[in-house]
C-alpha cells in the first residue's frame, strides 16, 4: 500500500478539466460567471472584460473550485443569442482568465462553434443545458476530446415554463440522461468525462424541482458524477419569499442538502457562504453511522392538488 492508498488519494474519483483535475475527495464549487449585457459586457468590451476580470478574481479568492463562463441566459423565458455574439463575450473572458489564473474553466453553452472558440481559447469542459442534442453538438464535443455536463431540460429556455409536465419526474430525467451518457459513449466520449445534472428549474414545477431535489439518491445508479444548478434559482425565491439578490441562505441550504444526496459539483453564484456550508458538512461527515432509514412522506406546501 503506498501513501496515496493511505490517503485515499488514488481511489478518490477525479474528472479532468484542461490540464486539471478536480478531485472529488469534498464537493466541488463551481462559480458563475455570466458575460451578459446586465451583467460585465458593455459596448465597448474593455471595461466589461476588466469587471469579468475582477469578478473571476473574488470568486477564486472565495473559494471556487471551477469557473463556469457563459454568453447566453438560459433562465426561463430567455432569448437566444446569436453565434458572433456569443463568442465575442466569452473567448476574450476565457483567454483572459486562462492567462492570469490557475483555473479549471467550463464554458455554458450548446452551441458547436461556441464549444470550437471556448475551447482553443482555454475551457476544459462543456457544459450543455441541452445535453449536446442540439445539431452537431455531440460530434463537435467528442471531436474537442473535453469533459462535458450533460443537462436535462424539457422544452426549450424560451417556454420551459409554461406548463411542465412528468408521470414520474425523477424516473423520467434519470432515464433521459442514462440515455445521453450512452449516445455520448457511442460518440466516443470517454465516461469518465461525463457528468450529469438534472436542470433544477429547466421545465420543471416546483413540486418537480423538490421531488428530484429530495430523491437526488435516485441519480447515484447512472455512474457518473452529478452537478446540480439551484443558485439564486425561482425554486429558492419561492420557498424564502425572497427576490435574486437575496437568495444565497436559502441557496446555500439547498446545495448543502444537494451534496448530502451525492451531488459532487455545486453551480453556484455565491460561493463563500457555499463554501461554508459545505466545510461543516465536511467536518461531520467522517463521524456517520449508518444510514437513517427513511420515513413516510410527509405532505409539502408545493404538492401539485
Ligand atoms: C444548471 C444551470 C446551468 N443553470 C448547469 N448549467 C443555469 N449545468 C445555467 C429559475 O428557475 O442548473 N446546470 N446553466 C441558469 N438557468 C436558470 C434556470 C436560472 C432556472 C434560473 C432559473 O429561476
Amino acid at each position: 500500500m503506498n501513501l496515496d492508498e493511505l490517503f485515499g488519494g488514488s481511489s478518490v474519483p477525479s474528472l479532468k478539466i484542461g490540464r486539471h483535475a478536480l478531485k472529488f475527495d469534498r464537493a466541488r464549487i463551481m462559480a458563475v460567471l455570466n458575460i451578459t449585457p446586465d451583467s460585465f459586457s458593455d459596448a465597448g468590451r474593455l471595461i466589461g472584460l476588466d469587471a469579468a476580470l475582477t469578478h473571476a478574481e473574488r470568486l477564486l479568492g472565495e473559494g471556487a473550485d471551477v469557473l463556469d463562463i457563459g454568453g447566453e441566459s438560459t433562465r426561463p423565458g430567455a432569448e437566444s443569442v446569436s453565434v458572433d455574439e456569443e463568442i465575442g463575450r466569452v473567448v476574450p473572458v476565457i483567454e483572459a482568465i486562462a492567462a492570469r489564473f490557475d483555473v479549471p474553466i467550463s464554458i455554458d453553452t450548446s452551441k458547436p462553434a461556441v464549444m470550437r472558440a471556448a475551447v482553443a481559447a482555454g475551457a476544459g469542459l462543456i457544459n450543455d443545458v441541452n445535453a449536446l442534442r442540439g445539431e452537431g453538438a455531440l460530434e463537435t464535443a467528442a471531436a474537442l476530446n473535453v469533459s462535458v455536463c450533460l443537462m436535462h431540460m424539457q422544452g426549450e429556455p424560451r417556454t420551459m415554463q409554461d406548463a411542465p409536465h412528468y408521470d414520474d419526474v425523477v424516473g423520467e430525467v434519470r432515464r433521459f440522461l442514462a440515455d445521453r451518457l450512452l449516445a455520448c459513449q457511442m460518440s466516443g466520449i470517454d465516461k469518465k468525462r461525463i457528468v450529469i445534472d438534472p436542470g433544477f428549474g429547466f421545465g420543471k414545477s416546483q413540486a418537480h424541482n423538490l421531488a428530484l431535489l429530495a430523491q437526488l439518491g435516485q441519480f447515484a445508479s447512472i455512474e457518473a458524477p452529478l452537478l446540480v444548478g439551484l443558485s439564486r434559482k425561482r425554486m429558492i425565491g419561492t420557498i424564502t419569499g425572497r427576490d435574486m439578490n437575496d437568495r444565497a441562505a436559502g441557496s446555500a441550504a439547498a446545495a448543502l442538502l444537494a451534496v448530502e444526496r451525492g451531488a459532487r459539483i455545486v453551480r453556484v453564484h455565491d460561493v463563500a457562504i457555499t463554501r461554508d456550508a459545505l466545510a461543516v458538512y465536511a467536518a461531520m461527515r467522517p463521524f456517520e453511522k449508518a444510514p437513517k432509514p427513511t420515513a413516510v412522506r410527509p405532505k409539502s406546501p408545493w404538492d401539485d392538488e
